[in-house]
C-alpha cells in the first residue's frame, strides 16, 4: 500500500533544515514516482493473450494511492508513453495548478518528461485519477486508478472490510483481444461515446470477491468507464449509501432501487452479507438487452463471527460542505446541444461562428452555452467565495455526465430542496437541472461532459474564480 514515509511536520523541517543549504532536489520517498507508460495485461477471457495498455505503475486498474485526510498527496509523474500527458486528480478540491488540465492549467509533460504534482487532501472519500490530455484516447487506454483519502482513524466507519471496485469497459478486437484504436470515431462522438465490450470490474469480467454471511464491508464504487452508465443491483446483501463522489451523506440512505453511476461518478456503500453460507451474493448490472448480468460475484463462503449488526452511522462530514447562498447566487444558463439526432445548427468556435456541417468536417459534434469546445473566454467569472447556481439544460438525445474540477456542487431540486454534494452529475435527455455551488477555489476549472469522447467534441468549457 502506497503510504507516504514521511510525516507532514517531518517534511516541513526537512525543507526547512535544506533551506539554510539553498534548494536541493527532493528524495525518491518524499516524491515517490507515478510511472505511466505501456505495458500488457491479461483482461480478455481466457484463449485471448495480453492485452496492451498503457497505465500508471504496470497495473489495470492503476497503482492504487492511498493517503489520510489533511495530508499532503506527492506524486512525480514520469511520462514513459509515447505521447504527452498530464494527470488528473478527479475530485480532489485541489490547488488549481495541480488540477492536470492540459491548456488550461499546466503544460501537458512531453514523453520522457516528468511533472511534480503536490497538493493538500481536504477531503476524505473515494476519488480516482486518470489521463487530462486528449482523455478520451488515454483514460480508454488504461490511465486511471482509484484514490482512497481515508477519514481520521476514529472517524472511520467499523467494518470488516474496505475494498474498492473501479468498474470499467474495454472495447477489443474479437480477433485479437487488443485495444480498437478508432478513438475519434465521429459515429460514437456524435452518439452516445466509446462504450466497450468486455465490461468488467478492476479489470477482471468475472471479478469475484469471497465474502462471509453477516460481514460488513464498506465498497467504493468507481465509474472509469469513458462513457457507459451503470444500471446496478445488489443481490444477497442489505446496504447503505454513505457517501457520492466522495462527500459523505447527512444521513446513510438504505439501498431499496437500483443504483445508476454516470462515467466518473463514485458510490460508497455499507453492505451487510445476508446471503448464507454456500450462496452467492454480488453486483448486478443491467445490459443492453435489460437483463441482469454479474458484474461483481461475491460467493458466501463461511459466517463472519458477528451476529447482525445495527445501521450503520454516518460518516464524519467533509469541510465546506455548507450549503450555498441561494438567495444571493450569480444565474448561470447552461444549455446543451448538438449530437445525432440533435437541433444544433451551428456554434461559437475559436472565436467566430461555425454551421453544424463545418462542425462535423472538423470533428466537432457538441456545443455548451453555444460554444463548441475550450475558447479563451470563459463560460463565466467568479469572485472567489460568490454563489452561483447553473440551470443545465439538456436539449439533446444523449444523457451527459457532467463534472465540475476544482468545487463540488449540489443539485437543487424544483421545489428548491439541495441534494447531496457531487462533482458529477448526470443529465438526461431533454432533462433540464439546477446546480449549486460557492466558488470558493480560486482558478481555471473545468466544466465538461465526462462522456470523454462528447468533451473532445465540443462539451468542455471553464469556469475563472478570481
Ligand atoms: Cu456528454
Amino acid at each position: 500500500m502506497a503510504r507516504f514515509a514521511i510525516s507532514r511536520r517531518g517534511f516541513c523541517a526537512s525543507l526547512a533544515a535544506g533551506a539554510a543549504f539553498g534548494p536541493r532536489p527532493l528524495r525518491a520517498a518524499e516524491m515517490p514516482d507515478l510511472m505511466a507508460g505501456p505495458t500488457s495485461v491479461q483482461i480478455a477471457p481466457e484463449g485471448y493473450g495480453k492485452t496492451n495498455v498503457w497505465s500508471y505503475g504496470g497495473t489495470i486498474p492503476g497503482t492504487p494511492l492511498h493517503a489520510r485526510q489533511g495530508e499532503r498527496l506527492r506524486r512525480r509523474l514520469v511520462n514513459e508513453l509515447p505521447v504527452a500527458t498530464s494527470v488528473h486528480w478527479h475530485g480532489i478540491r485541489i490547488d488549481n495548478a495541480m488540477d492536470g488540465v492540459a491548456g488550461l492549467t499546466q503544460d501537458p509533460v512531453a514523453p520522457g518528461e516528468t511533472f511534480d504534482y503536490d497538493f493538500v487532501l481536504p477531503d476524505a472519500g473515494t476519488y480516482w485519477y486518470h489521463a487530462h490530455t486528449n482523455s478520451m484516447e488515454q483514460v480508454a487506454r488504461g490511465l486511471s486508478g482509484p484514490l482512497i483519502i481515508a477519514e481520521a482513524a476514529s472517524d472511520a466507519p467499523d467494518v470488516d472490510r474496505d475494498e474498492v471496485l473501479m468498474l470499467d469497459d474495454w472495447l477489443l478486437n474479437p480477433e485479437d483481444g487488443q485495444i480498437v484504436d478508432n478513438f475519434d470515431n465521429a459515429m460514437t462522438l456524435s452518439h452516445g461515446g466509446r462504450m466497450g465490450n468486455l465490461i468488467g470490474t478492476n479489470a477482471q469480467y468475472d471479478y469475484t470477491l469471497p465474502v462471509k454471511t453477516n460481514e460488513r464491508l464498506r465498497l467504493r464504487l468507481i465509474n472509469a468507464a469513458n462513457a457507459r452508465i451503470f444500471g446496478l443491483r445488489l443481490e444477497g446483501v442489505t446496504g447503505w449509501t454513505i457517501a457520492l463522489d466522495g462527500m459523505p451523506l447527512e444521513e446513510p440512505e438504505p439501498l431499496t432501487g437500483p443504483i445508476i453511476l454516470a462515467p466518473a461518478q463514485r458510490i460508497d456503500l455499507i453492505i451487510d452479507v445476508t446471503a448464507d453460507e454456500g450462496d452467492t451474493a454480488g453486483i448486478l448490472r443491467r445490459d443492453d438487452e435489460d437483463t441482469w448480468r454479474p458484474q461483481a460475484i461475491f460467493p458466501v463462503r463461511g459466517r463472519a463471527s458477528k451476529s447482525k449488526r445495527a445501521a450503520p452511522s454516518a460518516l464524519p462530514p467533509n469541510p465546506r460542505m455548507d450549503m450555498p447562498n441561494l438567495a444571493d447566487a450569480r444565474p448561470l444558463d447552461m444549455p446543451m446541444e448538438g449530437g445525432a439526432m440533435g437541433r444544433m445548427r451551428g456554434g461559437r468556435m475559436g472565436g467566430g461562428m461555425m454551421g453544424f456541417r463545418d462542425l462535423m468536417q472538423a470533428g466537432q459534434f457538441w456545443s455548451l452555452a453555444g460554444q463548441i469546445g475550450l475558447d479563451e473566454t470563459p463560460f463565466a467569472r467568479l469572485s472567489r467565495g460568490e454563489p452561483a447556481r447553473m440551470t443545465i439544460t439538456n436539449d439533446t438525445v444523449f444523457p451527459h455526465a457532467m463534472h465540475l474540477h476544482g468545487m463540488h456542487f449540489r443539485t437543487i431540486a424544483t421545489d428548491g430542496t439541495p441534494g447531496p454534494m457531487r462533482d458529477t452529475v448526470l443529465v438526461l435527455p431533454n432533462e433540464k437541472i439546477e446546480i449549486a455551488f460557492t466558488a470558493d477555489n480560486p482558478g481555471k476549472w473545468l466544466f465538461h461532459c465526462h462522456m470523454l469522447g462528447h468533451a473532445a467534441s465540443g462539451m468542455t468549457t471553464w469556469i475563472d474564480v478570481t
